[in-house]
Formats: C-alpha cells, sequence, structure tokens
C-alpha cells in the first residue's frame, strides 16, 4: 500500500503511524546519525501492534503480565523510542528523544536494557532479541504453569530484520522455540527485502516461512503497511497452537521519494531536503520534535488502554493466597529464600568433614541439588552435554510442550541459544537460569554472553572440561584461552573452584550476584577437598584468600586456581620440606579479589616473596597478580600452558606441558 492509499484509507492510522515516522526521522536527523528506514518501514506494524493487540500499562512498566515487546533489529531504535515516549512512559520524555545518541542520554544508540522502563533487552548485535525472546516466552510458559493462566498469560512479540533471520543465532533460536512449541512467541519480520549492502539477494535466498515451518512454526504473510491486513495476521498468528512468524513486506524509508527501497534509508540521516520532501508525501507540517495535540490524544489513548487489565490482574494477584502471593512476589524480585544460606552452611560443613575426591562438575551437581531444592525457580540445562556437565538434579522434570512445570530444558547443540534464551528467562524475571556446555564452547555462546554482562543480568554458564585436563578429547575440547577470554569481559565474574567447597561457594556467589552473569568454570577430573577446615564464612567471595599459610619463614607465595590449587598445596609440602616458607592463595574469582580493598589485597599479597601463578591455561592477563599489586617481574613466575593441548590421558598432558608440583618448585627455586 502505498502512503497516499494508506493516508485516504486509514487516515487516523496513518497519523499515528506518521507520528512514529517523523520522530524517528528527526531524531535521526538532530542526531546526525542513526537508522531511519526500519522505524518508517515498520510504523505500521508498531502501530496496530501497540493498539491492537500489546498488554502494557505505562504507569506500571514493571507489570509482571505484561506482554514482552522486544526489537530485535535493534538499529531501528528510534521507533521503541518513540514508541514508548507517544503511549507515555515516564522515563522516555521529548527531551530524550532530542538528545538520541547523546552521552547520558536514555536514548543510546541501540535499545539498552536498564536504561529506561519498556526496553525489554539490549539489542543491536542482530539477532540477540530473537534469541531472547524465546526464553521470555519460556519463562511465561513455566510461570503460567506454576502460577495459573489467571496470574502468568502473556505474549512476547518480536520486531525481527533480514539480518536478525541470516545471523546463525536465528537458527537455534527458530529450532528452539518450535520444538517448545511455543504458542504465545510472534516474530514479526521487516520483510524488505534490503540491508546494508543492499539488496539482501545479493546475499541471501532462502525462503524464510519454509525455514519457520520446516522448524515447526506457523507463518502468515501480509502487507505490512496495511492496518487492516496486519491486525488480521497477528489474530492469527495469536490463535495458532504454535510459534508464529508474520512475514510483513514493508518499504525500507517509506515514502521517502529517493531513498525508500534502498540501502540509503537504512543507516543514515534522510537529509533536509529528503525529510521535506518526506513531510509534504505525509501531510506533515509540523516542525521537527511537535507532534499535534490530536495525534498525541490518540497515542496517548493507546497507552491508558491497559490500565484496566492490570488492575484487574493485581486484584486476582490478591486472590492468589497468602503462600503463594509471598512466593510469586519473591521470585519476581528476584529474591533468594533465606533458608538457602544455612543450606549451603551445611553442605560445605559436611563436605569438608568427608573430604571427597570428587571432580568439581560432580560437585557443582552435588550442590544443585541443594540448590534446585531450596529455589523452585531455577530452571536449568544444557547443550547437549547433560551427562558431561552434570547439570541435572533429581525431580527436576523436563520443561517441554506436555509439562511446563518441568524444570530442566534440553536446550540441543545450541550454545548460542541457549544463551541468548537464558537472557530472556533472566530478563522476563521470576526464573533464574543456568545451563551447561564445555568451557571450549564459551566461544559459540559468546555474543550472548556479552549481552548478560551488558544487561547485568543473573544468568550462570556452567561450563565444564575446563582445561587440558579433559585429556583424550585432544586439543578441539581444551580451553587454553578462554579463562582469560572471559576474564576480560566487563561485568562477568569467573569462577574456577578448587574443590567441592568452593564450588558450592561459587554457586552461593553467583546466586547472590543478581546483577552479573556468573561464569563456573568446572574440571572433568576428580580433585581432591583442600578446604579441609569448615568455614562458615563464604572465603570465595573474596576472590583469593590465604588457603594454607606457610610455616617456614614466608619466601614464596603460590597463587593457584582450580585444579591446579591441590598442585599448589603439593609444591608447598616440598618448599617447606626444603625450609622454604609457602603460602598458598588460592583465587577462585579474579573479579571478587579485584574489588577487595587494598588492605586485604595486600594482605593476600604482600610485598617481597616470589610469586608464582599456576594455571592449566595461558599467562595472559596473570601479570595483573605476578607483577602488579606489589609484585616484580623478577619475581614472578607462572606454570601453565603457553600452545594449544593435546589428545591424551589428563596425567600424561599435565606431565607433559610440564604442570606438576615438581616444576612450580623448580620454578620457586630458580626465582629466589
Ligand atoms: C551481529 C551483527 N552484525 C552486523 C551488524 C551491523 N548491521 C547493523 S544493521 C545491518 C543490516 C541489517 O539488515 P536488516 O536487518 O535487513 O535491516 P534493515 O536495513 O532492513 O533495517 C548490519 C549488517 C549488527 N548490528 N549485528
Ligand atoms: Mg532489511
Amino acid at each position: 500500500m502505498t502512503p497516499q492509499d494508506l493516508r485516504t484509507r486509514h487516515p487516523e492510522h496513518f497519523a499515528k503511524a506518521a507520528a512514529l515516522r517523523v520522530l524517528a526521522m528527526d531524531a535521526v536527523e538532530a542526531a546526525n546519525s542513526g537508522h531511519p528506514g526500519m522505524p518508517m518501514g515498520m510504523a505500521d506494524i508498531a502501530t496496530v501492534l501497540f493498539e491492537k493487540h500489546l498488554k502494557f500499562d505505562p504507569k506500571a512498566p514493571d507489570w509482571p503480565d505484561r506482554d514482552r515487546f522486544v526489537l530485535s533489529n535493534g538499529h531501528g531504535s528510534m521507533l521503541l523510542y518513540a514508541l514508548l515516549h507517544l503511549t507515555g512512559y515516564d522515563d522516555m520524555t521529548l527531551d530524550e528523544l532530542k538528545n538520541f545518541r547523546q552521552l547520558g542520554s536514555k536514548t543510546a544508540g541501540h535499545p539498552e536494557y536498564g536504561f529506561a522502563k519498556g526496553i525489554e533487552t539490549t539489542t543491536g548485535p542482530l539477532g540477540q532479541g530473537l534469541g531472547a525472546a524465546v526464553g521470555m516466552a519460556m519463562a511465561e510458559a513455566s510461570l503460567s504453569a506454576r502460577f495459573s493462566p489467571r496470574i502468568v498469560d502473556h505474549h512476547t512479540f518480536v520486531f525481527v530484520g533480514d539480518g536478525c533471520l541470516m545471523e546463525g543465532i536465528s537458527h537455534e533460536a527458530i529450532g528452539l522455540a518450535g520444538k517448545q512449541q511455543l504458542s504465545k512467541l510472534v516474530v514479526l519480520w521487516d520483510d524488505n527485502g534490503i540491508s546494508i549492502d543492499g539488496k539482501v539477494s545479493k546475499s541471501d535466498i532462502t525462503d524464510q516461512p519454509a525455514r519457520f515451518r520446516a522448524a515447526g512454526w506457523d507463518v502468515f504473510e501480509c502487507d505490512g503497511h496495511d492496518p487492516a491486513a496486519i491486525d488480521a495476521a497477528i489474530l492469527s498468528a495469536k490463535a495458532s497452537a504454535k510459534p508464529s512468524l508474520i512475514a510483513c513486506r514493508t518499504h525500507i524509508g517509506y515514502g521517502a521519494p529517493n531513498k525508500q527501497d534502498t540501502a540509503g534509508a537504512h543507516g543514515s540521516p534522510l537529509g533536509a531536503d529528503e525529510i521535506a520532501a518526506v513531510r509534504e508525501i505525509y501531510g506533515w507540517s509540523h516542525e521537527p520534535f511537535v507532534i499535534p495535540q490530536d495525534v498525541r490524544d490518540a497515542w496517548a489513548a493507546i497507552g491508558a488502554q491497559g490500565a484496566a487489565a492490570r488492575t484487574a490482574w493485581e486484584e486476582r494477584l490478591e486472590g492468589l493466597g497468602k503462600r503463594r502471593r509471598e512466593q510469586f512476589d519473591r521470585i519476581v524480585a528476584g529474591e533468594l529464600p533465606k533458608a538457602l544460606t544455612n543450606q549451603i552452611r551445611n553442605f560445605k560443613s559436611e563436605q569438608s568433614a568427608a573430604a571427597p575426591k570428587v571432580a568439581t562438575r560432580k560437585a557443582s551437581e552435588m550442590v544443585l541439588e541443594v540448590i534446585n531444592k531450596a529455589l523452585p525457580e531455577t530452571i536449568g540445562g544444557s547443550a547437549d552435554l547433560t551427562g558431561s556437565n552434570n547439570t541435572l538434579t533429581k525431580d527436576m522434570g523436563t520443561f517441554e510442550p506436555g509439562n511446563r512445570n518441568g524444570r530442566y530444558v534440553y536446550y540441543g547443540i545450541r550454545e548460542h541459544g541457549m544463551a541468548a534464551a537464558m537472557n530472556g528467562l533472566a530478563l522476563h524475571g521470576g526464573v533464574i537460569p543456568y545451563g551447561g556446555t564445555f568451557l571450549v564452547f564459551s566461544d559459540y555462546a559468546r555474543g550472548a554472553m556479552r549481552i548478560s554482562a551488558l544487561s547485568g543480568k543473573r544468568v550462570i554458564y556452567v561450563m565444564t572440561h575446563d582445561s587440558i585436563g579433559l585429556g583424550e578429547d585432544g586439543p578441539t575440547h581444551q580451553p587454553v584461552e578462554h579463562l582469560a577470554a572471559l576474564r576480560a569481559m566487563p561485568n562477568l565474574n569467573v569462577y574456577r573452584p578448587a574443590d567441592v567447597v568452593e564450588t558450592a561457594e561459587a554457586w552461593q556467589c553467583a546466586l547472590e550476584t543478581p546483577d552479573r552473569p556468573s561464569v563456573i568454570a568446572l574440571t572433568r577430573q576428580g580433585l581432591p577437598t583442600v578446604r579441609t577446615r569448615h568455614s562458615t564464612k563464604n572465603l570465595s567471595a573474596q576472590g583469593a584468600y590465604i588457603l594454607s599459610e606457610s610455616t617456614a619463614k614466608r619466601q614464596v607465595i603460590l597463587l593457584a586456581t582450580g585444579s591446579e590449587v591441590s598442585l599448589a598445596m603439593e609444591a608447598q609440602t616440598q618448599l617447606e620440606a626444603k625450609g622454604i616458607g609457602t603460602r598458598v592463595v588460592s583465587m577462585p574469582c579474579e573479579e571478587l579479589f579485584e574489588q577487595q580493598d587494598d588492605r586485604y589485597r595486600a594482605r593476600v599479597l604482600p610485598r617481597g616473596p616470589v610469586r608464582i601463578g599456576i594455571e592449566a591455561a595461558l599467562r595472559y592477563g596473570w601479570d595483573r597478580w605476578l607483577t602488579g599489586e606489589r609484585g616484580s617481574a623478577a619475581k614472578a613466575g607462572f606454570v601453565g600452558m603457553e600452545s594449544f593441548g593435546a589428545s591424551a590421558p589428563a596425567g600424561d598432558l599435565f606431565k607433559h606441558f610440564g604442570i606438576t608440583a615438581d616444576a612450580v618448585v623448580e620454578r620457586a627455586e630458580a626465582l629466589l
């Protein structure tokens, strides 16, 4: 439908959609940067969705039973900002729109979770929004089963562009959603045939509807500029028992006389002349950022529609009964049950006494038995490595179409899709997601892990087989650079516990950190318990601590993580026997140690002694602790990896690569 037709046939709709288009066009022009084409192309879809379907209340933006709206093609951020502004979200003032893309504004280049209410997730890296939306829909299904559809019953609507669907992550997300039959997930595809390099057909001829159908979705199609057709398609999608794709045929830069349907409309200001011509075509004579009162009122009325549903929902919540009500409020607030602290303490105390020799992946399973019993809100899973990641505990049940009460997700071989879905689960709220894979495949999940970190959400990554200690699978499976790569990411805590007790502490820290994701790196191979003396305090929460003090005069500090801590203990015994006083510091989490005050850090790592870092991984990043922190290059050594690993039994590999207690002793003596 052409702008002229649309204006004649649906004048009221046209005016509302034009307000979105013009705000996007003008804000991009004012910022001299941004993407006008997508908002201009999807404005009709957005108008119909918000007016006729989306359940939301700008005055209660955190209403747990609101529909979720995700803008996966995040470069069209101005569309979201204009919608939030016009429907009455207090955060999104006109000044914010005028400050689009400026320092300190809520209107960042791409939507960022936490910047303003109504931004449900951070998007921009194409496909991530789609991946997160799958998790949101899973959370909805899970909570609806637990608390009944009277309390939890909402849709997840996602806008995607060609780019989102071309990205590999879409394949994983679509496959997962299809298998899970997430009927309340509705994806609206901006089928404009254009991306940055020009026509999509230059690089892709996929039959997208066929792809979605093949994965178990329903597909509907519509003219993305015809409000009646859009409405009908959304109605059909909502009625479907499967997740739905709506292929909306649209024109990028709709109405721009020279730029519509070209890549030129995608990501740069239209320019004064083109904007003037568009205003002419839209019949829009108002100055930049001026919205006429009748259009403002019409949008405000759309924003006010949801209040009645929200108050009715609040009444239903009141009727839930005290105990269930408290539980609902607690999990939605993301708070942990009080009893957990004691349960973890008891677990630690038992394990310190029993001192088992177990792989930390197994230790993690043992802790999870405690956690999953205490926390009905955990949703666990693995990317097809359940038996290796030890992520499944008793009585979780499988989360699947016939059993939404199940709490264990078989994510399939989809590391990136799993991580993105976990973002959605955490963002939705009411559930705490954890998921497993091999540490080496954090690379496959990394795009979504970065979104977890950027969004500051509690997503827990269980990453096992954390070194050459995995043995025979060889260098393709042995991480050497991954700990460093993950530690390099801001706002992510990376734990590498040394034994069963530290594993429990790492889990406790991860759960008690609601504003950050965590990686818990775990071994395949068995490790002795090094924490044989029970401490009620969570020592790992300090990041690093003195595990074993020197007896003779302190000349050496051995600083180790994970499986190499027991090796440090052995080296300490040998050094002490030679009269060389040696302290062992266990450092399960660098990020937490970094946050400790100077006094504590200086107590753990005083000036003077030789320092040796021990980790079956690359040295990269370690000098922060060896030569930094009052250390000196002349007295610093590292025992670890300098290359990729090899295929062999673990014991042989540690010897082959020289990661042994003897090597540590030798290095210490050489440096003294
Ligand atoms: C993962 C990722 N790769 C590349 C980009 C850069 N990028 C932003 S938009 C875009 C083209 C997207 O095309 P489409 O989704 O069709 O958007 P449209 O031009 O139709 O608005 C690209 C390559 C990105 N944001 N994310
Ligand atoms: Mg496109």
